[in-house]
Parts: C-alpha cells; structure tokens; sequence
C-alpha cells in the first residue's frame, strides 16, 4: 500500500492526471518561489507585486479554462487546482486570477463580438493587459438587480453614468467590464477603456482583509462609449451572472487551498513547538485540533475534485457551485481561525500565513455572492421555495 501521507491523509493526489499534477506542481512552485517570501510585505502595504499579471500569463494561467484567442483550453479541474496554489499563497493572488480570467475574460469570450475578442483576449492571456468586472455598486450588493448604473443610446454609441464599488483590480485595469441598465430596462455589458473621459478607478483604502489585492471603485460620468465597446450577445442579468458562476468555481478550489496552507502551517508548527517539556503536537487537544483540520481540508478538496470533474463532463449546475462556494468557504475559514490558535501569538504575525488567511476569507465570505446568498440558493434548490424576498 502507499504511505500515509498527513498532508493528503485520503491519497487525493491519486485522483489527478499527469497534466493535472504538472500544472498544480508548476503553480506550487512558482507561490512558493516567487510569492511568498514577499507576501507579507504587500499584504502589509495593501499592493500587489509588480508584474504579477505578467507572471500568471506566462505561466498560462489568465484565462487558461477559456478556448482560442491565446487561452490554453485547459480543463475546469486543471483551472481549479490552479485557483487551490494560487490561494494557498494568497486570496488576493487568486483574485487577480479569478477577475482577469473568469469575470473579464469570460465576459468577452462568451458575450463579446468577434472583433472584441481579437482585441482584447490574446493579451489579457499574456497578462498585458488587465481587466476588471464591475457589478458591485454602493446600494446595489446581493441585489445587483437593484444597479442604478444607466446606459442611455446616442446616435453613435453610449453614455454611462454610475458608480461601482468593490471592484477588484478596478485602478490596475486597461479595460473594465460594466454592467448597467438601458432605458429598455435591460442589463447590458460595456467595456470601459482606461482614459475614456469621465471615467476614473480611484483605490479603495482601509481594508483590513484580501490587502495584498488592489480593489477600486469605478465612477462614471457621462461616459461616452462607441457601441463597438457593448457586448453583443449580454443583454439580461444572466450575463453577469453567468460570470459569477465561473469564478465561484476557482472559489470552491481556491478556499481549499487557503485552508490547506494553514493546516500545513499549524501541522509543522506543533511538532516543532515544546511546551511542558514535549512537542504541543503530542497533546490531546493539539491532535484533534489537527485532526480536525485534516478532514476538513481534504473534505473540502475532495468536494471541489468532484464539481470540477462534474464541469469537465458538463453536468454541474449552479446550485452546485453554491453548494461547493457554502461549504469550503465557512470550512475553510474554521480550519484557518484553529491553525491560528496552535500558533499562539506567533499566529497573530505576518511571519505565519494563517491570520493573513483568516482576514483574507472574510472578503471571500462574503464577495461572488455572500454565504446568506449561496444559502438561499441552495435553500430555493432543496425546498422549491425561493426566500430572497
Ligand atoms: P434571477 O431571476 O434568479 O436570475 C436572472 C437570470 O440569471 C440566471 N442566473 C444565472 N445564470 C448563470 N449563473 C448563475 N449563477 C445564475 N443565477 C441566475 C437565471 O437563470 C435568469 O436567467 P433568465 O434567462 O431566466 O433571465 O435573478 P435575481 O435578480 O433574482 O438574483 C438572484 C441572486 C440573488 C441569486 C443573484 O442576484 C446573485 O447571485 N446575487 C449575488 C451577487 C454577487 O454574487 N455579486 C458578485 C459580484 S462580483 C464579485 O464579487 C467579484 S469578487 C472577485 C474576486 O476578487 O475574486
Ligand atoms: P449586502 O448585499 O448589503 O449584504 C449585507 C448582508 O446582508 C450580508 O450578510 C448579506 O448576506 C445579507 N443579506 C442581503 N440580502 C439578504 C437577504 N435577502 N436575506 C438574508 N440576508 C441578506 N464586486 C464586483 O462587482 N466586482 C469585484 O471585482 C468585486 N471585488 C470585491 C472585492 C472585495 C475585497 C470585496 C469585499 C467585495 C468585492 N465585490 C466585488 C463586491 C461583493 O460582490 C459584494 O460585497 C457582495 O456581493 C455583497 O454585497 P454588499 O457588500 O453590498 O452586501
């Protein structure tokens, strides 16, 4: 039989592919190479480094579910381990990814024109250029079906008028994604290019979760925009929506991967830490702490591994990805606030990752649809009773 392994006590690895274990060890390394010995340091700044979208394009990362245009064509599962390492690191580092690839990129390749997708896609893959998806307004969370953002025709085109909030890379964006409503009453996707008068991205300051991510809001005033630049194809909420759906996915992996780098933090600190004369790994309490880490991390991965091959075979539905987003979130932020507690105040540093982890998944709580949210769908899916009202 194999051995046992504490950091995969269920042999989950067993399940991937030879191309699923070389992107996942590819990305493994590249976090811990190159991002995560300055990690703390953005996280403290509030920043990202530098070239991180160069980074992730040349590593074939941005967009790498997506087909054509310079996108790899890889699979849902090969895109979700890819989410796992990326937020193993951070959950701002796998933001990044999730906005450029599943948001921006999604919402051109599957509601753009032609001529859209030639001219963006290719270097959004590269990480040239980057994107942002902008739904989220001050009044208009949960409901975006609320969004006072309006989209009035011109001879020629578009003008927009609103404010988003919350939007993740909104201030490093060459083109932002913008849902707003027309005066037929539909909601109707736009593509915002940087230094289009009356458009600005100012940053958002003050967070104390997902630091080491630039978020923005993005104010429009009077924006004109040709009507090259309106997604063809989008034309009711179930555009944006359907955005969401694939960024919850990488979600379901990537709060996985949160939650394993703090299992395996906690893991190696209480067999190194002695306290009353003996490692606190060999107590009691320590152990089920451990334990319970354990199972719930691989409980977690076991269940992004199965929606992820449910996505590859086309059979996942959107409830599932609630139920996948419902779970590993909350599970994940458990196992991160335990890890903490073996660390003692060492676990309230930098010099460890499992509060920066613990900060950074309550903003994962709550954006791409809340937990409340994903409950409600679930509760809509199981009872047939829809309670959002
Ligand atoms: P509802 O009437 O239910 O649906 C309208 C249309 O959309 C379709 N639909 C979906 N399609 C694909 N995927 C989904 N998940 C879908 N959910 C609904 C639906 O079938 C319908 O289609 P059609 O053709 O019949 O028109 O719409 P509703 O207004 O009642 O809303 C339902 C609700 C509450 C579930 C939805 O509004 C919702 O999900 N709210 C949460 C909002 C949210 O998640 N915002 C996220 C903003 S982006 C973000 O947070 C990025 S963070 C990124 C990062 O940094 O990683
Ligand atoms: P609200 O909708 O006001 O909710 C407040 C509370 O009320 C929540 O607990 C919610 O669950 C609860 N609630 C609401 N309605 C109900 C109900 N019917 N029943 C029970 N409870 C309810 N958005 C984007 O568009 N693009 C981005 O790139 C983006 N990036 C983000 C990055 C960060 C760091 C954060 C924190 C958010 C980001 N968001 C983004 C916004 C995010 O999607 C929203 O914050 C989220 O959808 C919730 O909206 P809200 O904050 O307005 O909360």
């Amino acid at each position: 039989l194999p051995t046992f392994d504490p950091l995969d006590p269920i042999a989950l690895d067993a399940q991937l592919d030879d191309e699923e274990r070389l992107i996942r060890s590819t990305v493994r390394q590249y976090v811990r190479e190159k991002f995560l010995p300055v990690v703390a340091e953005h996280f403290e700044a509030g920043s990202l480094p530098d070239g991180i979208g160069r980074d992730l394009g040349q590593l074939g990362l941005l967009g790498m579910h997506l087909e054509g245009y310079g996108c790899a064509g890889a699979s849902a599962t090969a895109y979700g381990l890819t989410c796992l390492e990326l937020e193993a690191g951070d959950s701002g580092l796998r933001s990044f990814c999730s906005v450029q690839g599943s948001l921006a990129m999604f919402a051109i390749h599957r509601w753009g024109s032609e001529e859209q997708k030639q001219r963006w896609l290719p270097g959004m893959a590269e990480g040239e250029l980057i994107g942002c998806f902008g739904l989220t307004e001050p009044d208009a969370g949960s409901n975006p079906a609320a969004m006072r953002t309006r989209a009035k025709r011109t001879d020629t085109g578009w003008v927009l008028n609103g404010t988003k909030m919350w939007i993740t890379n909104g201030s490093l964006a060459d083109v932002a994604v913008v849902w707003a409503r027309t005066e037929e009453g539909k909601v109707n996707g736009f593509l915002v290019e940087r230094g289009t008068p009356g458009f600005s991205a100012p940053v958002m300051h003050g967070k104390l979760s997902l630091r080491a991510s630039v978020t923005s809001e993005l104010v429009l005033d009077n924006v004109e925009v040709p009507e090259t630049n309106r997604l063809p194809e989008a034309t009711s909420l179930r555009a944006p929506l359907s955005c969401l759906n694939e960024a919850r996915f990488g979600i379901v992996f990537g709060a996985a991967g949160a939650a394993r780098a703090c299992y395996e933090a906690a893991l190696d600190y209480a067999k190194t830490r002695v306290q009353f004369e003996k490692p606190i790994a060999g107590y009691q309490l320590t152990q089920a702490k451990l334990v319970d880490m354990a199972v719930k991390v691989s409980n977690s991965t076991l269940l992004a591994l199965h929606l992820g091959r449910m996505k590859d075979a086309g059979t996942l539905r959107t409830e599932q990805v609630s139920y996948g987003k419902y779970h590993n979130v909350s599970t994940a932020i458990d196992v991160a606030r335990t890890a903490r507690t073996i660390l003692g105040a060492n676990g309230v540093t930098l010099e460890y990752p499992v509060l920066r982890h613990a900060n950074n998944l309550e903003s994962v709580l709550t954006y791409e649809g809340t937990h409340e949210m994903h409950t409600l769908i679930l509760g809509q899916a199981i009872t047939g009773l829809p309670a959002f009202t």
